[in-house]
């Protein structure tokens, strides 16, 4: 399959990190696309159609074939272009699957604060299991800027769009999950500054997550409130 002689759509939403491992990968290969973001508090009647599980990204290819699931979509796209965002050695590259697996496992966790933790000690609980979970992947780093020294890969794309999140938990917690974290700390900045990384998500995110956080319910939801109200009265 040559990917300039096809055509891609992805329908998505504007803060979901799933989808911006889609569009990472698509701007690092150079691959075009369209993109339709839609409302998923009022899905589209044609959303089912597409895909069982009515969740973003779903990927169209030239209008005859349409994948969903994140990982099933970037590999795909990884296996049409021409390099690859994975590591040659092959058990290197199952390694690294492994560790994108553990990122899966982290978004989990950042949900449960976002939509579920409703008091101060299910917020508390998670954050450190959270905490815990970013030491044992601070072991793991062993690139000067990037996961491996071997350069920027999948496993990048996929923690750069967590890593994200804790400038929304930031404004809630006091502890901060990265103190002792030098590594990740580095990493993080090296996949704040990456362009690909940058464009995969409108210019005023943060302040977009803070307002869809504000609006579910949790503690998460009650802090972020309380903050952009007293913000508004400065
Ligand atoms: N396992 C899926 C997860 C995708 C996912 O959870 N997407 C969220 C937005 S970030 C979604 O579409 N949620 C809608 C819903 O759960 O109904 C993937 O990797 O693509």
């Amino acid at each position: 399959m040559d990917p300039n002689t096809e055509r891609y759509h992805i329908i998505g939403h504007s803060l979901c990190p799933y989808v911006q491992r889609a569009v990472i990968v698509m701007a690092e290969h150079g691959i075009a696309y369209d993109r339709i973001d839609i409302d998923l508090d009022d899905k589209p009647h044609w959303l089912t159609s597409l895909s069982p599980t009515k969740k973003v990204p779903i990927l169209i290819i030239s209008e005859k074939h349409v994948l969903f699931e994140s990982n099933v979509i970037t590999e795909f796209l990884d296996e049409i272009s021409l390099s690859s965002l994975h590591p040659v050695d092959i058990a290197e590259k199952a390694y690294h699957r492994s560790w994108i697996e553990f990122g899966t496992q982290i978004l989990d966790c950042i949900a449960r604060i976002i939509y579920r933790d409703r008091l101060l000690e299910d917020f508390e609980l998670t954050l450190a299991e959270i905490t815990k979970m970013l030491h044992l992947l601070e072991a793991r780093v062993s690139g000067k800027t990037y996961f491996s020294p071997l350069g920027f890969h999948l496993i990048d794309i996929v923690y750069s769009t967590i890593f994200r999140y804790f400038n929304a938990l930031a404004l809630i917690s006091k502890s901060d999950p990265f103190q002792d974290l030098p590594k990740i700390r580095r990493w993080r900045r090296a996949l704040q500054a990456r362009n690909s990384v940058q464009d995969a998500v409108p210019p005023n995110y943060d302040d977009l997550l803070a307002t869809f956080i504000a609006k579910q319910g949790s503690h998460a939801s009650n802090q972020l409130q309380s903050r952009m109200s007293y913000d508004k009265s400065k």
